[in-house]
């Protein structure tokens, strides 16, 4: 079966992704696999400036999801690009740069900088991290923010390198911000980050995380994310926005929670939380829902995306 993935203007061997933010640039799972192997690695998102983030603890497993409220730690752009771009060049993987922003202006400039470095396959703008400190920066959130960074972004980007949105679940309209995002100039919309929640710890009776809230991942929230493409993959079928691809993510173990996502629209899925206690999860579900897609009948991969909407 053919598993090749277009998402507009790139071609990738496969549909299979990391998730950004689960594995950083990758270099922990390449322990257990060759990251060449997957569609691309999606890199933990990047900003200006090194940050150590939020206050620990700042992970707390619950029986229906892990929470994070990481809060944006990282290197900085240019530490990013002088090790982990480097690191994912050298070992031939292609990098979809996560970026993250608090501002316009900011978001405008990662992606500057990134436009003249080689090994950039494609820039996904999180706009959508549930742990920034101030709510009212979720772009996401409210679809003149989200078109603003897109579009700012989108203008210092050559045309050659897609551009990816990466939307919250914790909306009204999933298709209004998405409309928001392809008018600016979006390429692709990656569905979902995480869902906002808070755990409380019934033995010492305080919330678990030290920031209160953080971003619910895992299975509990696939169904979630299945619904967010399909309402999306559904109103561009229905031509209230332009078709572009989805990128589908959200507690997805196993190469049939893949083909769940990929029936309601996505021609790409990413892998993340599983990969904390697998971490070779995302190269076995590429291995499963190729034999899952062609399970069913279909010679390509490309042909079983947004199935589902299919009338008889
Ligand atoms: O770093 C984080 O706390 C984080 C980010 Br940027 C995000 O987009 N989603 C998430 O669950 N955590």
């Amino acid at each position: 079966v053919d598993m090749t993935a277009r998402i507009g203007s790139l071609t990738l061997p496969n549909p299979l992704m990391t998730a950004s933010g689960c594995a950083a640039a990758g270099r922990e799972l390449h322990q257990f696999f060759d990251v060449g192997e997957l569609g691309a690695v999606v890199t933990k998102s990047v900003m200006t400036a090194p940050r150590s983030g939020r206050d620990t603890p700042r992970m707390a497993e619950t029986d229906s999801g892990m929470l994070n409220s990481i809060g944006l730690q990282g290197p900085g752009i240019d530490a990013f690009v002088e090790k982990d771009l480097a690191w994912l060049r050298e070992v031939g993987a292609r990098a979809v740069v996560s970026i993250a922003g608090s501002s316009v202006q900011e978001f405008r400039d990662l992606a500057a900088r990134l436009a003249d470095e080689p090994g950039v396959a494609a820039i996904e703008v999180n706009i959508s991290c549930p742990n920034v400190a101030n709510r009212g920066l979720v772009f996401a959130c409210e679809p003149t923010s989200a078109a603003s960074v897109v579009a700012a972004v989108r203008a210092v980007l050559p045309p050659t390198i897609p551009l990816l949105a990466k939307l919250s679940p914790d909306v009204t309209d999933i298709v209004e911000i998405a409309a928001a995002c392809v008018s600016a100039g979006a390429d692709g919309l990656t569905m979902i980050n995480t869902l906002l929640g808070i755990s409380i710890d019934v033995d010492r009776m305080r919330p678990r995380l030290a920031g209160l809230t953080g971003g619910l991942s895992g299975p509990a929230v696939r169904p979630v994310a299945v619904r967010c493409i399909w309402q999306v993959q559904a109103a561009m079928l229905a031509g209230r926005l332009p078709t572009v691809p989805i990128v589908g993510v959200g507690g997805v173990r196993t190469g049939l929670d893949a083909l769940e996502l990929v029936l309601a629209g996505a021609c790409a899925v990413q892998v993340g939380t599983v990969a904390f206690h697998d971490p070779s999860a995302p190269l076995r579900v590429r291995d499963e829902l190729a034999k899952a897609v062609q399970e069913r009948g279909f010679s390509s991969f490309m042909d079983a995306v947004g199935h589902a909407h299919r009338v008889l």
